[in-house]
């Protein structure tokens, strides 16, 4: 038998609408009310100024580690945009962009970052998953949310966000593939912002983009530009129009960069260049959106500042009312024995004895 090539019949797209200085291609920029194209610009400001809020805060010594979304807002407000309330949003760690936008309130995010249980609490109705810090683990919820949904025949998508370094985790592997054969109503929204900590990109696989994984699992794959919130949002439109309508997963891969450091406990000094971070600050997301806005006449300076001085306002009393949850809630650190085990095995409970016992002895 001669050796025949197989024809893969796939490809990949790369979709970017807006250019860097915010001007669109008109044949691709999509339709968008003015309401919402307005509440996006809002959404990535705030959780903007919110986390450098919180990174002066961490410094501080006011809250514990965390993922910031610097650089990010782009892919995530472009995409959890197109959500209802009725659908599912499956967050890992750097996503509160995407969970302000979906009604977590900022005080609930200080009092997690500060360590408290109850700000990773969801709000009541609030269609999202908690946050996940092992990397990749809430793929397959989010492919098992999604299988229900079909099974409901609800219409409704489950769509879930994950970095560059996730997609070497068998979860995303296994996430995909069952998506594929149960053709669930999933959305992947892969953040490829260079790194997983300090590992580039080329490191974490041989494959010329992340978008392409999708052909080997037979879903439909697309990269876009992640910083380009048009783009990102008509990928996403696609991929939900695709989802309610029964056919099936999608993954988008939206190319980013982390503007700022992996988390709190992360210099980025020590493995990527000022020369690469001034690169991409040329192409801030919040920048050239605003660029499109002014020049449409939705914004200008004047509408600008007065944003600014909202959200300052909003972060500032957002720590006033986590600060007093933090009194109110007067924790001590043994509660962390608390939370993983129904029946807490006995070695567990010495050592919680053994804290409090130090405590009680510290107190006099
Ligand atoms: C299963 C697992 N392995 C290792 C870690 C430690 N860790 C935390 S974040 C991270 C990098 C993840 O990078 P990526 O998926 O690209 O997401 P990003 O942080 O860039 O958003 C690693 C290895 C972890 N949390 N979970």
């Amino acid at each position: 038998m001669p050796r025949k090539e197989i024809g893969l019949e796939s490809t990949i797209d790369y979709l970017s609408i807006l250019d860097t200085k915010g001007k669109p291609d008109k044949d691709l920029e999509p339709r968008i009310g003015k309401e919402l194209l307005l509440d996006m610009h809002r959404a990535m400001v705030r959780a903007r100024r919110f986390d450098e809020h919180q990174l002066r805060w961490q410094r501080q010594g006011r809250l514990g580690t965390f993922a910031p979304v610097i650089g990010q807002e782009a892919s995530q407000i472009g995409t959890v945009a197109v959500l209802d309330d009725q659908d599912w949003m499956v967050p890992a760690y750097r996503q509160s962009a995407a969970a302000l936008w979906r009604g977590t309130p900022l005080a609930g995010l200080l009092l997690y970052n500060a360590g408290y249980n109850e700000g990773g609490e969801i709000p009541e109705g609030q269609n999202d998953l908690p946050i996940a810090i092992p990397v990749a683990s809430q793929i397959p919820h989010a492919v098992g949310i999604g299988y229900a949904l079909k099974q409901e025949g609800s219409g409704h998508l489950a769509m879930t966000y994950f970095g560059d370094g996730a997609t070497s985790e068998g979860d995303f592997h296994e996430a995909m593939n069952f998506a594929g054969v149960f053709n669930t109503p999933t959305i992947f929204v892969c953040e490829n912002n260079q790194y997983a900590i300090s590992v580039p990109r080329e490191k974490q696989t041989r494959a010329g983009t992340l978008a392409q994984k999708a052909i080997a699992y037979g879903i439909p794959g697309i990269q876009v530009d992640g910083n380009d919130i048009l783009a990102v949002y008509s990928a996403a439109s696609e991929a939900a129009e695709r989802a309610r309508k029964g056919d099936g997963p999608t993954l988008i891969e939206c190319v980013t960069y982390r503007m700022a450091v992996h988390t709190t406990a992360d210099d980025p000094g020590k493995y990527r260049t000022q020369k690469e971070e001034e690169q991409w600050q040329k192409k801030d997301p919040i920048e050239r959106f605003r660029k499109y806005l002014t020049a449409r006449k939705l914004l200008n300076k004047k509408k600008i500042e007065s944003l600014e001085e909202e959200l300052e306002k909003e972060v500032k009393s957002a720590w006033d009312e986590a600060e007093q949850r933090m009194a109110e809630l007067d924790r001590h650190p043994e509660v962390m024995f608390d939370h993983l085990y129904g029946e807490m095995p006995a070695y567990l409970g010495t050592q919680r004895k053994a804290m409090t016992d130090e405590d009680d002895d510290a107190n006099g």
